[in-house]
Formats: C-alpha cells, sequence, structure tokens
C-alpha cells in the first residue's frame, strides 16, 4: 500500500450578515483533516444561528506511484476536488519515450509485483471499453494516453465531474481504487483494457 503524503482539506466559511441595511461578510479558512476541519465549522457556525452561511470544501489526496514489473517507473499523483470536478494532475519518470495508458483500476492494492493485484478497470456503471466520454460507453476509470518525452517524463492533467474523494456514491467515489501506468498505448477499443500492455506503475488511491 503506497503511504498518502498528504490529505488535507481546506474549507472557507462565508457568513453574511444585514443589520439596519448594510451587509457585512466574513470569511474563515480551515485547512486539515476532514474530520478536524468539519468540527472546527460545525463550533464556528453554531452561534451563527439566522445568518447567511456558505461553506465550500477543498479536498486533497497525494499518492505517489511506485514501480512495478521490473521498470524504474515512478511518480507522483495528486488528486484535488472542489466545486464538485475533481483534477488528477500526475508526474511521471522512468518512461520509454512514447505514448502511454493510464487507468484507475479496481482496487487500491499495489502489493504484486506486476500490478495485477489491483484487478480491472474500475468500471461502476458496466460498460465497455472506451475512450473518455465515448457514446458507445467508457469505464470510469479510462482516462486514456499521454506522452513521454526522450528524458522519459509524462505529465497528465485530466478533469471530470463523474468521479468525487471519498463521498457516499459508489458510481463517483475514487477513494480505495488504484492508478496504472501502463507499459503500452491504450488502443481505446480491445477489451475488456485497451492491450495497453505491462503495469509498469502502480498508486493506491487512500486516505490514511
Ligand atoms: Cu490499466
Ligand atoms: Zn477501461
Amino acid at each position: 500500500m503506497e503511504r498518502v503524503d498528504d490529505q488535507t482539506v481546506k474549507a472557507t466559511v462565508t457568513i453574511q450578515k444585514e443589520s439596519r441595511g448594510e451587509q457585512t461578510e466574513t470569511i474563515e479558512v480551515y485547512q486539515g483533516p476532514e474530520a478536524e476541519v468539519k468540527e472546527k465549522i460545525a463550533a464556528y457556525t453554531q452561534s451563527k444561528d439566522g445568518e447567511a452561511i456558505e461553506i465550500e470544501i477543498r479536498k486533497k489526496i497525494k499518492v505517489s506511484l511506485n514501480a512495478k514489473s521490473g521498470t524504474q517507473t515512478t511518480g507522483m499523483v495528486t488528486l484535488t476536488e472542489a466545486d464538485g470536478m475533481v483534477s488528477l494532475e500526475a508526474h511521471i519518470n522512468g518512461l520509454s519515450e512514447g505514448t502511454h495508458a493510464i487507468h484507475l483500476h479496481e482496487t487500491a492494492d499495489c502489493s504484486s509485483e506486476d500490478g495485477t493485484s489491483t484487478g480491472g478497470h474500475w468500471n461502476p456503471t458496466f460498460e465497455n471499453h472506451g475512450f473518455w466520454g465515448s457514446t458507445d460507453g467508457f469505464h470510469r476509470g479510462d482516462i486514456g494516453n499521454f506522452e513521454a518525452d526522450a528524458s522519459g517524463h509524462g505529465m497528465v492533467n485530466f478533469k471530470t465531474d463523474l468521479w468525487c474523494l471519498d463521498c457516499d456514491d459508489p458510481v463517483k467515489n475514487i477513494v480505495g481504487k488504484a492508478i496504472i501506468v501502463h507499459q503500452g498505448q491504450d488502443d481505446l477499443v480491445s477489451q475488456p483494457s485497451g492491450a495497453a500492455g505491462a503495469r509498469i506503475s502502480c498508486a493506491g488511491i487512500i486516505t490514511e
């Protein structure tokens, strides 16, 4: 299992108050572990009865990609949730130059040498494998392909409202899943996984 280097929640609480025709706005920011932040918000807002309260919570999970299948492919992935969107930003090193697939797989278990302990593609909607957004169906883990340069570095920037971090919806929650980088390219057609070759790097999306 990968260690989570940084798991924080940032919450902005805005309180609007009107008295004698005058509007005042107070903004409080809390940052830390989710449970702690929620406790602080509850304590703060308890005394603010009858005032307009707006709470925005930003979640962040950082995990490291560990080399698999005899490679040296490692990296860092940051997942952020804000305004109903989840962003994935990955920096990957030790790749062969060219196109590589990246997916979410079913289980955050990177213990096996070849990454197969993570299971198949995460597919909570029971659709076919395909390119993200395809009307013919796609897995909710089908992030797709990215390019690695001559120095073996690749970057992924991906954003979607079909995921969440640690929410109650099993079709959206990506906590407990794995991020897998492949040796080859996803052809976006072959079933069930795009014929992308060996699993060369793995990160479990876990919160502690
Ligand atoms: Cu995969
Ligand atoms: Zn797939």
